[in-house]
């Protein structure tokens, strides 16, 4: 269809109204500069993190999956009928929590919730292959998946709520306590959270898995920019910017940044910017927040849940924990 201009109105420039586009705006302009992190993972950006996943100087998935492989049972096995996966991915957690809770493990509604439709079709895949599992996918926001799987409820029984992969470490500690109450309202006292979060390691530990040798992690943090060109009339020059990851010790997190090598014009159509940035300024543009054991267990007590297990990984510092919510 054509774009219908009418009289005395600029033509739109394709992509402009989008949330994207409105985001890229907004948060270019504030100071310091930034991205909402939730922008990496288009398709691109989607598959360099499941490469990030599988590098070595990335231990987070690998103890988590361990974690879920040793404690299946003890999760999968104490009459939960309902699984809410928040950010399921490719579905690769899930499946391998049910795949190691073997039989025994009564029926099983999963509901995943996830913003990408790519991810979502994959993790159909991987979970339909089991028996006595039905699958629904929510390709929403956490709040409205979460209202979405309670309103379609098909067994009697607790559910259990997932989210995984340090996934929890993009919030900041308002964002998290946010989307803490947000899962305990969504949750009946006696239902399940289970959490899987990166624990505070030696600093270059941190730095390696955040800026790995073969740089995956830089491409998978440029794609941003390479994305604003493909989606937002962009004109920005991929060698102008480079990856920067930093341990802020005070704020317990790494930041990833892109840090500009020298100064340079950004022109970014569908966003209307146009604006020079100097040699060194950086775009922030994602917090990863690092917990230590106990800390986890207070925020979520806080949160209206009590303490079921805690299961740690020695080898990769990563916490499994089990909650049940409160009245
Ligand atoms: C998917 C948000 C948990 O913060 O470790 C990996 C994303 N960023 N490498 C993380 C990520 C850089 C990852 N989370």
């Amino acid at each position: 269809m054509m774009a219908q201009t009418r009289p005395g109105e600029a033509p739109a420039v394709p992509g402009s109204g989008s949330r994207f586009a409105i985001d890229v705006r907004d948060f270019l302009t504030r100071q310091p500069r930034q991205l909402p992190s939730r922008y990496l993972y288009d398709e691109l950006g989607s598959a360099l993190f499941e490469a990030i996943c599988r590098l070595p100087w990335y231990p987070l998935t690998r103890a988590e999956m361990r974690l879920l492989e040793s404690h299946a049972r003890d999760i999968l096995h104490t009459g939960f009928t309902t699984a809410i996966e928040l950010g399921s991915g490719s579905g690769a957690k899930l499946s391998a929590l049910i795949g190691a809770a073997g039989a025994g493990r009564g029926r099983l509604d999963v509901h995943l919730v996830d913003v990408s439709g790519a991810a979502l079709a994959q993790a159909r895949r991987a979970l339909e292959i089991f028996e006595n599992v039905r699958v629904t996918t929510h390709e929403t926001t956490y709040e409205d998946g979460l209202e979405e799987a309670r309103l379609d409820r098909s067994l009697p029984g607790r559910r259990l709520a997932l989210f995984l992969g340090s996934n929890l470490g993009n919030f900041d500690a308002p964002g998290r306590d946010a989307f803490l109450g947000l899962v305990r309202r969504a949750l009946d006292a006696g239902d399940g959270f289970l959490l899987g979060v990166d624990l505070v390691k030696p600093e270059p530990e941190l730095l390696l898995a955040y800026d790995d040798p073969l740089g995956v992690t830089a491409a998978f943090n440029l794609n941003l920019v390479a994305r604003i060109n493909r989606e937002l009339l962009g004109r920005l020059d991929l060698d102008g910017f480079g990856h920067r990851a930093v341990w802020n010790r005070e704020l317990s997190r790494v930041e990833m940044h892109l840090r500009s090598v020298r100064e340079q014009r950004i022109v970014i159509g569908a966003a209307g910017l146009d604006f020079t940035m100097a040699e060194g300024e950086t775009i922030w543009t994602e917090s990863s927040y690092k917990y230590r054991a106990p800390e986890i267990a207070s925020m979520l007590e806080r949160s209206g849940f009590r303490i079921r297990s805690q299961w740690l990984d020695g080898v990769g510092r990563f916490a499994l924990t089990l909650a049940e919510a409160v009245e």
